[in-house]
Parts: C-alpha cells; sequence; structure tokens
C-alpha cells in the first residue's frame, strides 16, 4: 500500500479558512476573505470553492502588516475532524508543520518525540506524522509558498530530533543483527536513511546508515567489510535510471555475497526502475520494513 494511500496525505488539511483566519487576526472574517480576493493573501480553492490560506502565509501576512495574532489557536482547530483516519495523528502533522516552519527547533524535537510514544514506533512516526508533513512541504515548494532553504531546515530539524530518539533506544545487544543502508550517488535525500536506520535499531538491529549520495562500490566494501544481514537502499532521486541500475547491482551482488537480503524502498523507485532491479524486498511504506526486519530476525 502506497505511503500516500495508507495516509490519506492528500486529504490533510493544515490550511485555514477565512473564519479560521478571521478569528486567529480577531479581525471580520469579510476583511480576510478580501485580502484573500485582492491577492493580499495567497490563497487556494478547495474542491468545493471554498477559500483556503496556509497556516504560514497567514503569519507572514500577520508579521509584514503588523497584525497581531490574538488567538493562533485558532488557525489550528481541526473544522473537519471526520476527514481524518486518526486525530492524534492529524494534530502531530499540524503541529510538526506549524514548529517547522517557525523554526522552532524545541518544539519540533518535543512533537517528534511526543507522536513517537503516541504511535508507539519510529515506523508509525515516519508513515503517519513526518512524511506527510514533508509532502505538504514539497506541494508548498511547488506552489512556491515554501522556500528551498525553510524545506532544507525542516529537514535539519527533524534530523536533530531523530538524534534524540537514537538516544533513547537501547544499545544494540552483543550478537545483534547488522543493517547498513544509505542512498547512491545524485540522491541528496536524507531523511529516508535516518528514519530505516531508527525504524531497524528499534527493533533490535544494529543498524547504520552510511549517509547519501555515496559511489555504489563504497556501499560494497561496507557490506563485505561489515558482513550485515540487511542491506537497504533508499531512492529518492534518480538523476540516470541506467547508472542507478549498475550502481544498485553492485550493491546487490556485494549483499548476496556475504548472504544479506537486500531491501530497497523509496519516492522514486517507479515500476520501470524496479524492473531493473534485483532485490529482496520493495517497500513503499517504513512500516514493510519494520514487517521484514521482523520476519528476517524471527
Ligand atoms: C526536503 C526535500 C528536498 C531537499 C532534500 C534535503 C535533504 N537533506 O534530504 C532538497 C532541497 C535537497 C531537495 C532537492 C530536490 N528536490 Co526535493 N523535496 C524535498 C521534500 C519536501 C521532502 C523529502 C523528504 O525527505 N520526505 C520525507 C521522507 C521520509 O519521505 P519519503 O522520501 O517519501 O519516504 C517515504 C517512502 O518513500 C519510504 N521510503 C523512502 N526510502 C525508503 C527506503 C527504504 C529501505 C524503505 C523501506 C522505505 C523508504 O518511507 C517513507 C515513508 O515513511 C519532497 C516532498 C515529498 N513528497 O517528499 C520534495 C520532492 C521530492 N523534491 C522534488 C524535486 C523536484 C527536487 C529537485 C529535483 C528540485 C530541483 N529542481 O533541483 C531536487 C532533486 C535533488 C537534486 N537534484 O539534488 C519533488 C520530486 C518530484 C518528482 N516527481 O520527482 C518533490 C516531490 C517536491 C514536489 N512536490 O514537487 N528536495
Amino acid at each position: 500500500m502506497a505511503a500516500e494511500q495508507h495516509l490519506s496525505a492528500k486529504s490533510f488539511i493544515i490550511d485555514a479558512s477565512p473564519k479560521q483566519v478571521a478569528a486567529a487576526l480577531g479581525v471580520s472574517e469579510s476583511s480576510v476573505k478580501r485580502w484573500c480576493d485582492r491577492g493580499h493573501l495567497a490563497t487556494s480553492r478547495t474542491p468545493g470553492g471554498h477559500r483556503r490560506v496556509a497556516v504560514a502565509d497567514v503569519l507572514r501576512f500577520a508579521r509584514d502588516r503588523g497584525h497581531v495574532l490574538r488567538a493562533p489557536s485558532a488557525l489550528f482547530v481541526d473544522e473537519e475532524p471526520s476527514r481524518s483516519p486518526s486525530p492524534t495523528a492529524a494534530a502531530a502533522r499540524r503541529t510538526l508543520m506549524h514548529a517547522l516552519l517557525a523554526d522552532d527547533a524545541e518544539r519540533v524535537a518535543a512533537t517528534i518525540l511526543d507522536a513517537w510514544r503516541a504511535r508507539g514506533s519510529v515506523h508509525a512516526l515516519s508513515d503517519e506524522v513526518i512524511t506527510p508533513v514533508f509532502a505538504e512541504i514539497g506541494e508548498r515548494w511547488e506552489r512556491g509558498t515554501v522556500d528551498v532553504y525553510e524545506e532544507r531546515r525542516a529537514c535539519e530539524l527533524v534530523h536533530r530530533a531523530l538524534r534524540e530518539i537514537d538516544r533513547a533506544l537501547p544499545v544494540p545487544g552483543r550478537g545483534a543483527p547488522r543493517a547498513i543502508g544509505g542512498t547512491l550517488e545524485g540522491d541528496p535525500f536524507s531523511l529516508p536513511t535516518a528514519l530505516a536506520e531508527l525504524v531497524l535499531r528499534e527493533r533490535g538491529y544494529d543498524a547504520s546508515s552510511l549517509g547519501t549520495w555515496l559511489p555504489a562500490e563504497t556501499i560494497a566494501h561496507a557490506v563485505s567489510a561489515r558482513r550485515p544481514r540487511l542491506v537497504w537502499l533508499s531512492v529518492g532521486h534518480v538523476v540516470d535510471a541506467r547508472r542507478l541500475a549498475a550502481g544498485h547491482a553492485r550493491v546487490e551482488e556485494a549483499a548476496r555475497t556475504v548472504g544479506a537480503s537486500l531491501v530497497v524502498g523509496g519516492r522514486a523507485l517507479e515500476p520501470a526502475v524496479r524492473k531493473q532491479l534485483r532485490y529482496a524486498a520493495f517497500c513503499d511504506a517504513m512500516g514493510h520494513l519494520a514487517s521484514f526486519a521482523d520476519a528476517l530476525h524471527a
């Protein structure tokens, strides 16, 4: 099941209605609608034609125009709770998005740690909270309401919070199965491989992410030297499908030589690309990695 389907990320609403904006700013709803229609506030429309304003744009508008946010919480009241399959995950997504765009490192860490405890696993934290929030950030980047520096900073803040989870997890026991992974050259996406490491650590693996943008040869060396039980590759961006297939084949060969299972995942692994690759498992969500890892280690 694709992460997007499972989480209905598209129906994950973080934009506010004119009524919510009005309540937050302490002005009338008709003023807000007028600002929307005059282009002072960047506005999108719901499928039913209702105006929606991104929370980040409301904050920017208030700052630029010197408006006081009298009731900021009004922006985060879910007007359509029945749309969400899990209200707690929806609340965590909202808080996380707000904290990321406000560059509030402490709140990001607190929200991620709370969501981890509430969801009960790193894979659920990833699939239900972090991934949909970043999908939304990506959509905003496409619409031009989030800048590249904000996107990058958001990744940094999440990495910091993940380090706290890392510290809270028990040290792997002697004899714990090893796992290593990362991304190949041309692929800068650092969150999925960091999350895969924590998913596996939580399941009792001695897991290490080697990071991003790695020559296949060096991953192959790591596999030969460390003899892991599981190797993962995350594919978030493909520059050249043939090059990816060649790099992947090198890692797969190294994994086969030491008897490791190669697990692949990532947004850019479309069926046409996957057909050229050999692997033990393809996962489109971290929950699949957790299940596979448990089965392998049973
Ligand atoms: C942050 C970000 C960046 C950052 C990355 C920084 C960093 N340190 O990682 C930067 C600014 C570098 C960047 C660059 C680019 N980006 Co960008 N980026 C994003 C963004 C907002 C978030 C990515 C992310 O980390 N998501 C969170 C992770 C956890 O989610 P995920 O990768 O989907 O992982 C889930 C599953 O795929 C799975 N999974 C993933 N890997 C693995 C591995 C295993 C083993 C398993 C089991 C599972 C698994 O598990 C996760 C579920 O929990 C996305 C939007 C989005 N939808 O994700 C756009 C997005 C991916 N970027 C996009 C684009 C276009 C680009 C650029 C091409 C822009 C450009 N013109 O230069 C470049 C490409 C890279 C390059 N040329 O170097 C597009 C891609 C569109 C497309 N269809 O290909 C997106 C979708 C934005 C958009 N909506 O248009 N980006």
